[in-house]
């Protein structure tokens, strides 16, 4: 039986790595599983990605869309081998990112979700809801580039847009958990959602 493919997406903050962190640790009692980071900034792509985060270098709008993407195939080929394998792979964010911050700067919708087509579609996404009132009572946004409350906004907006293309393309994929309340609480949430039943074989994003 080949494994899942799990993906946990959502704005900052709301609780993304240490939801992935307890499912894997949940997911292993049944089976392996394995965590899979995007941006995965240890690969030499990664590394300029985590350069441009950190402002240290800057990049054209595009190229750095093409490379957080870019990024995603380099590590598709090790997902869909695991996968096979029988392992489940859970990824910290995904090309659902990818869409949302790029085109909350303004780049074209369908451009930004052009260069994920056919990578490894996951069997669930489950995204973190969390009003602003919420997030802002978990700390103040940090140094990386889109930390700012304007530029949430905008990525929270085209979230929702991603989520309607989802459910016209891949319908039943998307889950929305509320992510407001106590670690536990929000595991609980995502435990319920994620025993997905999966098809045979795994699919193709966007296609
Ligand atoms: N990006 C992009 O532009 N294009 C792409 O294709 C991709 C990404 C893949 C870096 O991502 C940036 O890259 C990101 C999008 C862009 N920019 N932004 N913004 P990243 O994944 O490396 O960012 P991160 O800093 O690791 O994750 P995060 O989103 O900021 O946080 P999180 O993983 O969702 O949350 P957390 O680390 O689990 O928790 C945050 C804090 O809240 C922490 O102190 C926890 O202890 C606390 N917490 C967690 N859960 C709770 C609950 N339930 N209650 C109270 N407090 C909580
Ligand atoms: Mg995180």
């Amino acid at each position: 039986m080949r494994g899942k493919f799990i993906v946990l997406e959502g704005l900052d903050r709301s609780g993304k790595s240490t939801q992935v962190d307890r499912l894997i640790q949940r997911l292993e009692q049944d089976g392996p599983a394995r965590l899979q980071k995007f941006p995965d900034r240890t690969t030499s792509i990664g590394k300029m990605i985590d350069a441009y985060l950190q402002s240290k270098t800057e990049m054209d709008d595009r190229a750095i869309h093409l490379l957080f993407s870019a990024n995603r195939w380099e590590c598709s080929k090790r997902i869909r081998e695991d996968i096979a394998k029988g392992i489940t792979v859970v990824a910290d964010r995904y090309a659902f990112s990818g869409i949302a911050f790029s085109a909350a700067k303004g780049l074209p919708f369908d451009y930004c979700l052009a260069p994920d087509e056919g990578l490894p579609l996951p069997d669930v996404v489950i995204n973190l809801s969390l009003s602003p009132e919420d997030a802002a009572k978990r700390g103040q946004y940090g140094e990386e580039k889109y930390e700012t409350l304007d530029m949430q906004e905008r990525t929270r907006a085209q979230f929702k847009l991603v989520a309607r293309e989802m459910e016209r393309r891949h319908p039943g994929r998307w889950k929305d958990v509320d992510a407001a309340g106590s670690v536990e609480e929000v595991g609980e949430r995502i435990r319920q959602v994620v025993g997905v039943e999966v098809d045979t074989e795994l699919g193709q994003l966007w296609m």
